[in-house]
C-alpha cells in the first residue's frame, strides 16, 4: 500500500501472516475458478475428467476482465468484516462482473440458501455454472437476482450515488463501492464524488470508494489510469478523499498491500466516526479511499492467438471464443482453469474446503445476506399525518385560489417532523425545494451541508434532511440507494429537466419489475415518488428551454405494474395523491402539479373520491345529467388544461345554452388504459359510460397529445377523440399565450367543440367568429401591455 503523499517506494508489508496470505489467495483462486466456470462451462465443473467440447457452453457470454479484481476486493472485505465485526454491503459499479459476485455469494453459502437448487456441492456447482447467462438462468450482471446487491451496474455511472444513498441515516453501515475506471469517465459518476459534502459522520454510515484502475474499458485505455500519479492523487484529494494506492500484479504483494490498505481505511473511518459521534460534527473530514491498480483480466491468459489479453482491453468480455470448435482454445481454457488448482480448493464432492470456508463472515455479516441489500425487510411504514387536515377550504368549485405545491409542502413538513425520530425520510431535489414552493419543510429541517457555512446562509446544516445538489443524477442515485435500503423519499424537480435522468428511471423501473414479479425473497420497498412541478405551462421566467412534458411519455413505456402517473388538478387532489404515493410500495409514482396560484375545484371529500377512482365526471360543471346524453364530452388532465376546459365550458354555456356538455377530469392517467394493460385500467363498459360510444370528445391534456391516443386507441369511441396538448410551441410569454400557442386555450377548445358537434355546423359560425376575434384581441393586448387580458386574468367559474 502506498499512502497518499508518501514516496512511491514500495514497503514490504506484512499485515497478513503466511497462513492468512495463503488461505486468502486460495479463496481468491476459488472465486476466480468459479467465475471462469460460469462463463465457459455447463458440465464437468470440478474438471474431474479432461475437458471436452460438450462441457463448454455453446454461447459464451459474460465479462471476465473486471471479475478477478472484484473477487480480490470481495475476499479482502470478508477478512476485514470478520476481523473488525463490520456491517458492509458491496456495490460494484462494473456490475458486468456478475460472475464475481455470484461466485462469492455461493462461496459464503448465501446463494444456496436463497436458491437451494444451486447447492454447495458438485451438482450445485454445475447448476451455478450452467445457469449463468443461459436461457432460463440468471443475467450476466449483478442483477436483482443476486443476493446482496442493490446495484445492477449495467448502466455505468451510479455506484457512488447509490452507495451514499444507502449509508445516509445508517450509521453502522459501510458501503464498499467499486468504481470502474471507465465508469469514472461518465458524468453521473464524476459529479457523485461530491456526495461526501452531504454525509454527516454523526448520523450516517460511510462509503469506501475503491477506484478500480484496471486500465481499460471495452476497447480503450481509461483516462484515469493514464493520468500521472500526482494528478490522479490531486484529483481525488480535490474531491475531498485521502487516497491509498494498492498497485501491482504479484498476488502476494497485492494481498499484503490490500489488507494493509483496508485496515488503515476502516480504522480511519472508525476514527472519524468516533470523533464526530463523541464531540459532534465540526468540519467535513477527509474520507479514505483506495485506488486499486491491477491488471484487467488478472490471472487470465496472457495472450490469445498471439495477441496481448491479460492487462489489456481484450480481456474485457470473454477472452477467447470458439472453444468447442478450436482444440487449441479448449486446451487453453483447461490450462487456465487448472491454474487455480481446484482440487486444493474444493472437496471431492464439490464443497469449498472447510479451512477456506472459515474466511467468510457468518450469517447476516455475509455481504450476500446483509439485510440492507434487501431493504424491504427493514422497511418501516412512515408515520403520516391526516392529509385532510391540510385541506384548502373550497366552499364551491372555483371559489378560491390556492398554490397546490405550497399546500403539499405543509403536509411534507409534518411528514418530516413525524419521522424525525425514525430518520427514514428525506426530500431530494436539484436546488429547487424552495422554488417549487415546498419551503415549509425548512420550518422543521434544513438542507444538509457539510461544507463551510456562512453566517448569512439560510437553512444549511450538517443535520438537514433536504438534499439538494445541482445534479439530477446524484439526487436520483441517492434516492434510489436510500429506498433500496428500506427508507422513504421524495424527489421534486422541474418537469423539463427530469429528462436528464430518463435512463436512471429506466434502470430503477427494470429493477422493480424484476423484483416485483420474479423474486419473492426481495421484499417490497417504498415507491420512488417524483413531484414534477414548474411545469411546461408555467415557465414564465424561462421559456422554451424549460418546456417539456415528455417524461410522462417515457414513463409509460415501462412495465405497467410498476408505474403510476397522476395529474391532480388542484391542491386537495394533490394532497390525496401524495398521501397515497407515500404509502405505496414498489412503484414509481410521477405526480405533475403546478406551483402557481390557481383556482381550486374540489373540496377534500370530493377530492378523495375523485382520486380514489382516478377519473370522473364533474357533475357540477356538466349539464347533461338529466338525460345522460351529452352533445360533447370535454375531458381534461392536468391543472392548466382543466382550467382552460372549464373556461371553455363557461363560454359555451353563454353562447350555446342548449348545448349539453359533459366534463370529465382524469387524475390517474393509467385509468385510460384497458384493464389488461394496467392494473388501474378502466373496464371497457365503464370507459364507454363516461366517454360515450359515439359523441365527440375534446380532450385537453397536459403533455404531448399523442400519448392520449396511444393509451386509448382500442376504446370504442377512439375515432371521435380529439386531443389538444403541448405541440412544442413556446417561449417567454404570458401564461395564457402559452396555451394559445399550442391551441390548448379555451377559445380553441370552444372552436373544437363547434367543429365536432354536428348540429353546430351552421349555428356555430357566430361562435367561431367570436373566438377568432378574442384570439386576435389577445395577441394585440399582450403585445401592447405585456400581460394577459383582464377577461383572462380575472376569469372566474360562475357558481
Ligand atoms: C452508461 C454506459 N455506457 C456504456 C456502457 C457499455 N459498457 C459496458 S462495460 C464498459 C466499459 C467499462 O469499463 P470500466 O468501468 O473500466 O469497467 P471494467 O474495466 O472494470 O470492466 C462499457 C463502455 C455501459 N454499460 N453503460
Ligand atoms: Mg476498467
Amino acid at each position: 500500500m502506498i499512502k497518499s503523499n508518501q514516496s512511491t517506494k514500495r514497503e514490504a508489508l506484512t499485515t497478513l501472516s503466511q497462513k492468512e496470505l495463503h488461505s486468502i489467495n486460495a479463496y481468491w483462486r476459488a472465486a476466480n475458478y468459479l467465475s471462469v466456470g460460469q462463463i465457459y462451462l455447463m458440465d464437468n465443473p470440478l474438471l474431474k475428467e479432461p475437458l471436452k467440447p460438450e462441457h463448454v457452453k455453446p454461447r459464451l457470454l459474460g465479462h471476465w476482465g473486471t471479475t478477478p479484481g472484484l473477487n480480490f476486493i470481495y475476499v479482502h472485505l470478508n477478512r476485514v468484516i470478520r476481523q473488525k465485526n463490520l456491517n458492509v454491503i458491496y456495490i460494484t459499479g462494473p456490475g458486468h462482473g456478475g460472475p464475481a459476485i455470484v461466485a462469492n455469494v455461493w462461496l459464503e453459502g448465501t446463494y444456496s440458501e436463497y436458491y437451494p437448487n444451486v447447492s454447495e456441492d458438485e451438482n450445485g456447482m454445475k447448476n451455478l455454472f450452467r445457469q449463468f447467462s443461459f436461457p432460463g438462468g440468471i443475467p450476466s450482471h449483478v442483477a436483482p437476482e443476486t443476493p446482496g446487491s442493490i446495484h445492477e451496474g449495467g448502466e455505468l455511472g451510479y455506484c457512488l450515488s447509490h452507495a451514499f444513498g444507502a449509508v445516509f441515516d445508517n450509521p453502522d453501515l459501510v458501503a464498499a463501492c467499486v468504481v470502474g475506471d471507465g465508469e469514472a469517465e461518465t458524468g453521473p459518476l464524476a459529479t457523485s464524488w461530491h456526495s461526501n459534502k452531504f454525509l454527516n459522520p454523526v448520523r450516517d454510515g460511510a462509503v469506501l470508494p475503491i477506484l478500480h484502475l484496471n486500465g481499460y474499458k471495452i476497447a480503450n485505455p481509461t483516462l484515469l489510469a493514464r493520468l500521472p500519479h500526482n494528478e490522479l492523487e490531486s484529483l481525488m484529494q480535490g474531491y475531498g478523499y485521502r487516497p491509498y494506492f494498492v498497485e501491482g500484479s504479484d498476488p502476494e504483494m497485492m494481498h499484503q498491500d490490500m489488507a494493509a490498505a483496508l485496515d488503515t481505511c476502516l480504522d480511519e473511518i472508525a476514527g472519524i466516526q468516533r470523533e464526530a459521534r463523541e464531540n459532534g460534527f465540526t468540519e467535513r473530514p477527509y474520507w479514505p479511499m483506495i485506488i486499486l491498480r491491477s491488471p484487467k483480466g488478472w490471472t487470465g491468459p496472457k495472450e490469445v492467438d498471439g495477441k496481448k489479453t491479460e492487462d489489456f482491453w481484450r480481456s474485457h468480455q470473454v477472452p477467447f471464443a470458439e472453444v468447442r470448435e478450436n482444440p487449441a482454445h479448449l486446451r487453453l481454457l483447461e490450462k487456465w482453469m487448472r491454474s487455480y488448482r481446484p482440487d486444493e480448493l474444493f472437496t471431492e464432492s464439490g464443497t469449498l474446503k472447510p479451512e477456506l470456508k472459515e474466511l467468510a463472515p457468518k450469517g447476516q455479516k455475509r455481504m450476500g445476506d446483509n439485510p440492507h441489500a434487501n431493504g424491504g425487510v427493514l422497511l418501516q411504514a412512515l408515520h403520516l399525518p391526516d392529509y385532510r387536515d391540510y385541506a384548502v377550504s373550497v366552499p364551491s368549485p372555483g371559489a378560491v385560489e390556492g398554490e397546490a405545491t405550497r399546500v403539499m409542502g405543509m403536509f411534507l413538513r409534518d411528514v418530516m417532523k413525524m419521522n424525525e425520530q425514525a430518520s427514514n425520510f428525506r426530500v431530494f431535489g436539484p436546488d429547487e425545494t424552495a422554488s417549487n414552493r415546498l419551503g415549509s419543510l425548512f420550518e422543521v429541517t434544513d438542507r444538509v451541508w457539510t461544507e463551510s457555512i456562512k453566517p448569512y446562509d439560510e437553512h444549511l446544516s450538517p443535520n438537514g434532511r433536504v438534499m439538494e445538489i445541482l445534479s439530477e443524477h446524484t439526487c436520483q442515485g441517492w434516492l434510489e440507494g436510500y429506498l433500496l435500503t428500506g427508507r422513504h423519499g421524495f424527489f421534486s424537480c422541474y418537469e423539463a429537466f427530469i429528462h436528464i435522468i430518463d435512463s436512471m428511471f429506466n434502470q430503477h423501473a427494470k429493477w422493480l419489475k424484476i423484483t416485483h414479479y420474479q423474486i419473492p425473497w426481495r421484499r417490497p420497498i417504498a415507491s420512488l415518488n417524483y413531484l414534477l412541478t414548474s411545469h411546461v405551462w408555467r415557465q414564465d421566467h424561462n421559456g422554451f428551454s424549460h418546456q417539456d412534458p415528455g417524461f410522462i411519455d417515457h414513463v409509460v413505456n415501462k412495465k405497467a405494474g410498476v408505474i403510476r402517473v397522476y395529474l391532480p388538478p388542484d391542491a386537495n387532489t394533490l394532497l390525496s395523491v401524495t398521501d397515497h404515493c407515500l404509502r405505496s410500495r414498489n412503484y414509481i409514482n410521477v405526480i405533475i402539479a403546478g406551483k402557481q396560484p390557481e383556482w381550486q375545484w374540489l373540496d377534500m371529500e370530493a377530492a378523495v373520491k375523485h382520486c380514489t377512482i382516478g377519473i370522473g365526471i364533474w357533475e357540477w360543471a356538466s349539464n347533461d345529467s338529466n338525460d345522460g346524453d351529452p352533445d360533447v364530452v370535454m375531458a381534461c388532465a392536468g391543472d392548466v388544461p382543466t382550467l382552460e376546459t372549464l373556461a371553455a365550458v363557461d363560454i359555451l354555456r353563454d353562447k350555446i345554452p342548449d348545448l349539453k356538455i359533459r366534463v370529465v377530469n382524469v387524475v390517474d392517467l393509467m385509468t385510460l388504459l384497458p384493464p389488461e394493460e394496467h392494473p388501474h385500467g378502466m373496464k371497457e363498459r365503464d370507459f364507454d359510460d363516461i366517454f360515450t360510444t359515439d359523441k365527440p370528445i375534446i380532450f385537453a391534456y397536459h403533455g404531448y397529445p399523442w400519448l392520449i391516443h396511444r393509451l386509448t386507441y382500442r376504446r370504442t369511441n377512439h375515432n371521435n377523440l380529439h386531443v389538444r396538448g403541448y405541440k412544442e410551441e413556446g417561449t417567454t410569454s404570458t401564461p395564457f399565450d402559452m396555451v394559445v400557442m399550442n391551441d390548448l386555450d379555451r377559445f380553441h377548445l370552444v372552436a373544437d367543440v363547434v367543429d365536432r358537434v354536428p348540429r353546430l355546423r351552421q349555428k356555430g359560425a357566430y361562435v367561431k367568429k367570436y373566438v377568432q376575434e378574442r384570439l386576435i384581441a389577445h395577441k394585440e393586448y399582450i403585445y401592447k401591455y405585456g400581460e394577459d387580458m383582464p377577461e383572462i386574468r380575472n376569469w372566474k367559474w360562475k357558481q
